[in-house]
């Protein structure tokens, strides 16, 4: 994290564009919707918006199955919307970055259609057309296809079932390993590659400031495409991640179209990234692939059970754990991105604080957390005023295929009732938690639409909501606005060394920053109940460090706070005492 950039300084706001802000009464976030909002984004003060795709798409997948890379959307508007938003955005000095969706493009795409013409297409090696199995001579399923035959292989889709479709048409498979409508390219074709970075070349001509780039760790598929092989503990996802090519295709790309000035972020999904894996990723070293940083999902997996609908208790060991991890492992090459959130996470408050009676106090120690740790926070929009899980009633009220699908397929397989009997599960991971609309204010729609809004709105919009956060000086917002603000104001947030301390401690998370002379020490309650603990003397010298920020009374020293309110404070160097869900920031 030696080199100084823009990037590493920056905060960045995802808008998820759908559920943003509806300008035009049909339900449906737009372009034009953002636009009224820029001025929301630079008052908050992030630095960055990352928007979800807003190309052309039939939206089986909300824009992730994209039929023509360089056109907009019409429900969300028009290219002249789209470049007025840019230049909205960078007359506020904040940057733009897009959504790069290259692992498969929708089956809609011209470049599919003329795939599947026939077994003789120009197009036919652009994707992965195989011939299927002898349903008797291979252990799998034969789901889907003609009788006595089965699929090429054993892989499953992302979103459940096979990850391959039948055609008709030339009686092949196609490989999918999200939707059916989603048909992965073949990156060994050289075409696919150079039509890939034309594009790339094609946005970032118009000024765009960096990618968000979709599984990027998906793009090489291994030769022959082998089966799982579950007796050695090998399943799809690990015959699919980080593929033998894939640094090969990152290096080209970076030569072809990349710059280290631009925010390349690259979504990395699987279980565990190895290190030397994640630096060959974001080194910046000639021989590396030169992303700015990565998205992992280690933490994202802790609460996950077996099937979509389980869940498990995570413990703030592993959540640590994982995070030292990282911190220590990205220190010296690389970049962290820091994410809680995002569209197809459910709300951070619900999952990893507590969406009840601690709600504003446990989403203001998140957001501690996420803007403290070393790395480029990411806040997902709604994430700043607290937005929770949603409570979805039936089936009938969730729109993601991810949701729909394993839900359905379960059903008719007979593995569960109804929706009814994991209602619970489902309700906690759904991504549709992260997509309702964003609550502006307590009006009718949350201020989103006029109209129908395509998804429901979570009821208590009335009571969390930009209108009101706005206008309370102690509410999340106003937090993550101070948070925003002291990214600008101190270099320790940014490039200070990571420190943890207390590791095997249950219920707190302390660490230090450290730059030259600053040092930064960050104490965190994961807890209902108020805690004790004791740090190492030689960590807090000072007996009464000065209060950076924290949620109870922010900018109180603990001596003063110890004089009025007798349980709390730092009695002697060292000790400390924390209420439910309390955060501080100390300088020392
Ligand atoms: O997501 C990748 C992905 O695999 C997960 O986030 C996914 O939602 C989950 O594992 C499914 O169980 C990216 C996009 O962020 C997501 O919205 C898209 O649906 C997906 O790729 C396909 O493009």
């Amino acid at each position: 994290g030696e080199t100084r950039r823009w990037w590493k300084e920056a905060v960045v706001y995802q808008i998820y564009p759908r559920s943003f802000n509806d300008s035009d009464g049909d339900g449906v976030g737009d372009i034009p919707g953002i636009r009224r909002k820029v001025e929301y984004l630079d008052d908050l003060g992030v630095d960055v918006v990352w928007l979800n795709p807003v190309y052309e798409s039939p939206n089986a997948d909300n824009g992730y199955d994209i039929s023509d890379y360089r056109a907009i959307m019409d429900e969300f508007g028009t290219m002249e919307d789209w470049e007025a938003l840019l230049a909205d955005l960078h007359d506020r000095d904040i940057r733009l970055v897009m959504d790069l969706v290259v692992n498969h493009t929708s089956d809609e795409h011209a470049w599919f259609r003329w795939s599947r013409e026939s077994t003789e297409s120009d197009y036919r090696d652009w994707y992965f057309w195989r011939e299927g199995e002898d349903a008797e001579a291979v252990p799998w399923d034969a789901e889907g296809g003609p009788d006595g035959e089965a699929p090429p292989n054993d892989w499953e889709s992302f979103f459940g079932g096979p990850a391959w479709t039948y055609d008709e048409a030339t009686g092949e498979w196609y490989l999918h390993l999200f939707d059916e409508k989603q048909p992965d390219l073949d990156w060994t074709n050289e075409r696919v590659r150079e039509e890939v970075f034309d594009t790339m070349a094609w946005w970032l001509e118009k000024g765009i400031d960096g990618f968000r780039m979709d599984v990027i760790n998906l793009i090489s598929k291994p030769e022959g495409l082998p089966p799982t092989d579950t007796d050695r503990g090998i399943e799809t996802i690990d015959r699919v991640a980080d593929g033998p090519r894939v640094h090969e295709y990152l290096r080209e790309m970076r030569e072809a179209v990349l710059s280290p000035d631009l925010l390349t972020v690259g979504e990395m999904v699987g279980e565990e990234l190895p290190m030397a894996e994640a630096r060959q990723y974001v080194g910046q070293g000639p021989d590396r692939d030169g992303l700015s940083m990565l998205f992992h999902f280690e933490h994202m997996l802790l609460d996950r059970g077996e099937e979509f609908w389980e869940t498990s208790e995570w413990e703030l060991t592993d959540l640590k754990a994982v995070f030292d991890r990282w911190q220590a492992g990205l220190a010296d090459e690389g970049w962290n991105s820091l994410y809680f959130a995002n569209h197809d996470q459910p709300r951070s408050v619900s999952r990893f604080g507590d969406d009840g009676e601690y709600r504003r106090e446990s989403a203001k120690l998140l957001a501690t957390l996420l803007h403290t740790l070393q790395g480029t926070p990411y806040v997902y929009q709604g994430e700043e005023l607290g937005m929770t899980n949603v409570p979805f009633e039936s089936l009938s009220e969730f729109r993601d295929v991810d949701t729909l699908n394993p839900v359905r397929r379960a059903i008719e397989r007979g593995e569960i009732d109804s929706f009814q009997s994991v209602a619970e599960g489902v309700r906690a991971n759904s991504r549709d938690n992260a997509r309702t609309p964003m609550q502006w204010s307590a009006e009718t729609n949350a201020g989103f639409t006029d109209g129908e809004p395509w998804i429901k709105v979570n009821p208590n919009h009335a009571e969390i909501n930009v209108a009101d956060e706005r206008e309370d000086p102690d509410s999340v917002w106003h937090y993550y606005r101070r948070l925003i603000e002291l990214r600008d104001e101190r270099d320790v947030m940014a490039y200070g060394d990571y420190d943890p301390y207390l590791r095997e401690h249950e219920e707190v998370w302390a660490y230090t920053r450290t730059l030259g002379e600053e040092r930064w020490l960050v104490v965190l309650n994961f807890s209902g109940t108020e805690t004790e603990f004791e740090l190492p003397a030689d960590v807090v010298a000072d007996a009464d460090p000065e209060v950076v920020i924290g949620n109870y009374e922010a900018g109180e020293t603990d001596r003063e706070r110890a004089d009025e309110t007798a349980p709390i404070g730092a009695a002697e160097a060292g000790e400390f005492r924390l209420r439910p869900w309390e955060a501080r920031v100390y300088d020392l």
